[in-house]
């Protein structure tokens, strides 16, 4: 695992051996596991293929219950226990497995036993047949609904999405109006094929105001997940400084063509003097547009002497709503927005604490600053910065944490 390709296996039996001479009382497959499984994300290559779904889906659901109450610690014990079995090359059978594995505490343990004897977790299964759970996470999955609006409509005794829309002077924003219009199409989330065409959308459009611009397809896609919940790109125009007009025009441009169903642009607030922030989840000054886009449905040959004059009247919906999310950044920090727009959030929280603690520099989407030479390490790609970090370099496809 740490080579990151096979290795023959007696020569990985003595590498153990040797290292653990002073404590060779330890079971060699549990040294190896506590030796060579980093506490951080950023140091573990995470595919998509995860062998222990079973056990992730009950940390997940875990840990949102625990962030729609506020409970900031156990959500993340839950979220990096997840993140390691993510990471593990083989599926968890006995309790053994999990021996010497970071972020495995008595909590997580106890869990993963009851799945194990019992097929389930009982605290899990109490967990999706809770009342607040199902409100907030059916409320929350509404663009635009988050947890402070979410409790209040709990408050008030709401529990479906038909009691939200028949509610009299419910105050809605734009925002979740918006959401709850396209709320089916919303949650049946973007495909590879649909992020594509978008992504086809966005670069005839930026290329129309400035045809040196950089489109980068980032999110989840990047990582090589084939739906995800939204399409995040980053956009960059090399050599200019003028890159904040340029969303203005494209967003422009689409609302005339009717292809916008929603957008909240948002100016950058990006100061030059500010050092990067301490704050794990922080967000990013860049420049950016929340938007639904109204995508055209890919053409398909209907047989038109099968459609009777009755269906032929009726509207066809011929396009799909989806959430996108457009970043503009500056050339010279791209390879920060970049690393940053990528993900996963789990991966980035986990860059961001490597670096502080291991390395007293502070990381964030726009900059990497070294406390001990108290200046700024510029870098044209993401492979740099890992460089910077004394990482090696993990590939997009490899940050699944
Ligand atoms: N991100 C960030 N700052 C924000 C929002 C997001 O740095 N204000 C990062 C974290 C992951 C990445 O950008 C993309 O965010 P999401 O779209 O929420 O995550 P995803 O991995 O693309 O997941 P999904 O496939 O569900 O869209
Ligand atoms: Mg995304």
């Amino acid at each position: 695992m740490e080579a990151g390709r096979p290795v023959k296996s007696e020569q990985h039996y003595l590498l153990v051996n040797e290292e653990h001479s002073a404590t060779s009382n330890m079971h060699p497959v549990n040294a190896f596991a506590a030796d060579v499984i980093s506490q951080y994300a950023c140091q573990r290559r995470t595919s998509l293929n995860n062998y222990n779904t079973k056990f992730t889906d009950a940390f997940e659901t875990l840990a949102e219950n625990d962030e729609f109450r506020g409970n900031g610690g156990p959500c993340l014990a839950f979220r990096r226990a997840a993140s390691v079995l993510k990471f593990l090359p083989f599926t968890v059978v006995r309790i053994k497995d999990i021996e010497g594995l970071p972020w495995m505490g008595e909590q997580v343990k106890g869990i993963i036993e009851d799945i194990l004897e019992e097929g389930e977790s009982p605290k899990v299964t109490a967990v999706l047949n809770n009342e607040y759970y199902k409100s907030t996470k059916l409320f929350t999955s509404v663009f635009g609904v988050g947890l402070k609006t979410s409790e209040k409509w709990y408050r008030m005794g709401l529990r479906t999405l038909e009691e939200i829309k028949s509610f009299k002077n419910l105050k809605l924003t734009r925002m979740q109006r918006a959401g709850l219009l396209h709320y089916e199409d919303l949650v049946s989330c973007v495909s590879k094929a649909e992020a594509d065409s978008a992504g086809q959308i966005v670069k005839d459009t930026v290329r129309k105001f400035s045809p040196s611009a950089l489109i980068t397809l980032t999110g989840g896609f990047r990582r090589g997940k084939k739906t995800g919940h939204d399409v995040d790109f980053l956009i960059t125009v090399p050599g200019s400084m003028e890159e904040g007009k340029l969303l203005h025009q494209v967003i422009d441009f689409w609302d005339k063509e009717g292809l916008l169903l929603y957008y909240d642009l948002i100016e950058s607030t990006f100061e030059k003097t500010k050092l990067p922030s301490r704050r794990v989840d922080a967000l990013d000054h860049f420049q950016k547009c929340f938007a639904i886009l109204k995508l055209p449905k890919e053409r398909v040959n209907h047989n038109s002497s099968a459609i009777s004059d009755e269906s032929a009247q009726e509207e066809v919906k011929d396009w799909k709503a989806i959430r996108m999310d457009l970043v503009v950044s500056p050339f010279e920090q791209y390879a920060f927005a970049l690393l940053g727009w990528s993900g996963s959030r789990q991966f980035e929280r986990d860059l961001r604490r490597y670096a502080t603690h291991e390395r007293k520099m502070m990381l964030d989407n726009h900059a990497l600053y070294d406390r001990t030479k108290k200046h700024f390490l510029n870098a044209a790609s993401e492979e740099e910065i890992f460089a910077y970090l004394g990482l090696d370099y993990i590939e997009p496809w490899e940050r699944n944490a």
